[in-house]
């Protein structure tokens, strides 16, 4: 009796940890929220294919954390930047060589649209003086952006926590010599500003490091990555440093859904040189074009959905909304409302 009392508590622990334990990867917060990337591992042999849909809408200026509007952007240059659309669709792919490894490919491919208000002077008012002339224009950039490949080494794994060091290389691939005809371009396609441009023209170093752990009722991670500039592109500059820092906190709920909440902090710097197929006068005429206006920081909110498709453990849905609570820019520069980020990832 005492034998079969010692055997069997031992036989039902292992038992209910191993259950929950294989349980665990089937979660729906088993991958962080589709906002993060790099964030999980997969187990040797394992094949991921993914494609996110991002969307950051951007909406109006600012100078440091105050707003400024089109007029007093308009009493020192000739055109405002008004709105931007950044679309980008992600192709992903990991696979795990090992336990320890998982590689990365993310290849994605970029649509922007920005809406200018122009002034000048022209039309006749009373007594025939000039008066400002406003009109409308768009420009617009699409193509491959850079492609980052790279690698997850798991530094450290407990029952219920992993430790990843994020190792990624962005590669120059994404076009630096996008043009289109701008309002004062008088019909020309002329070279567009840096934030229109669809890659950095340079190699990127992106260090990282990952936490997640996982308890049986809920999960957090957090995650910091730097993008560091390798060396100066064909334009004779390079875009500023960057370091993100996030942190998220998931609970799954009705079997195969979990909802996540994240805070992330982003710092970037100005851009570095200045483009040398930019007209130089266009600083002084537009501040997308001023070099010295492209750095910042940002706090932002997000709340997210991750979804497990009944019948199988390997299709995913996800999404995700990020809204900035917090902006202070080297401005005029224009000001991030939102972004959102649906995703489908398959395991095989
Ligand atoms: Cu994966």
């Amino acid at each position: 009796m005492l034998l079969f009392r010692s055997l069997t508590i031992p036989l039902i622990a292992l038992s209910l940890s191993s259950a929950v334990l294989a349980d665990a990867s089937h979660r729906a917060d088993s991958h962080g929220p589709i906002g993060v990337m790099g964030e999980h591992m997969h187990k040797e042999g394992e094949v991921m294919f993914s494609y996110r849909y991002m969307l950051m809408e951007m909406d109006g200026n600012l100078d440091g954390t105050s707003s400024v509007s089109t007029d007093e952007i308009l009493e020192d240059y000739r055109v405002a930047p008004e709105n931007m659309t950044m679309e980008m669709h992600m192709l992903g792919a990991m696979y795990a060589p090992s336990d320890d490894l998982t590689l990365m490919l993310m290849v994605p491919l970029i649509n922007n649209e920005m809406d200018h208000t122009m002034q000048m002077m022209g039309g006749m008012g009373g007594m025939g003086m000039m008066m400002p002339m406003r009109s409308e224009f768009t420009t617009e950039t699409d193509g491959v952006g850079d492609i980052k490949v790279g690698g997850l080494y798991r530094l450290n794994q407990t029952d219920d926590s992993t430790l990843i060091l994020n190792m990624t290389l962005s590669l120059p691939t994404g076009s630096i010599d996008e043009k289109d005809v701008t309002g004062m371009s008088m019909g020309n396609k002329v070279q567009l500003p840096y934030s229109m441009q669809l890659g950095s023209g340079t190699y990127d170093l992106k260090p990282g490091l990952t936490y997640t752990n996982s308890q049986p009722t809920y999960s957090w991670g957090a995650q910091t990555i730097a993008t560091i500039r390798l060396d100066e592109n064909d334009n004779d500059y390079s875009l500023g440093d960057r370091i993100m820092a996030t942190a998220w906190y998931a609970r799954p709920f009705a079997d195969t859904f979990s909802w996540s909440l994240r805070g992330a902090y982003e710092y970037w710097g100005d851009v570095d040189g200045e483009d040398k197929k930019l007209n130089p006068m266009m600083k002084n005429m537009v501040p997308t074009a001023d070099p010295d206006l492209r750095g910042g920081q940002r706090v932002d909110l997000a709340a997210g959905v991750n979804w497990i498709i009944p019948g199988s453990a390997t299709n995913r849905l996800a999404l995700e909304l990020i809204k900035p609570v917090y902006q202070d820019l080297n401005g005029p520069q224009m000001e991030t409302d939102y972004s959102l980020v649906l995703g489908w990832q398959l395991s095989l």
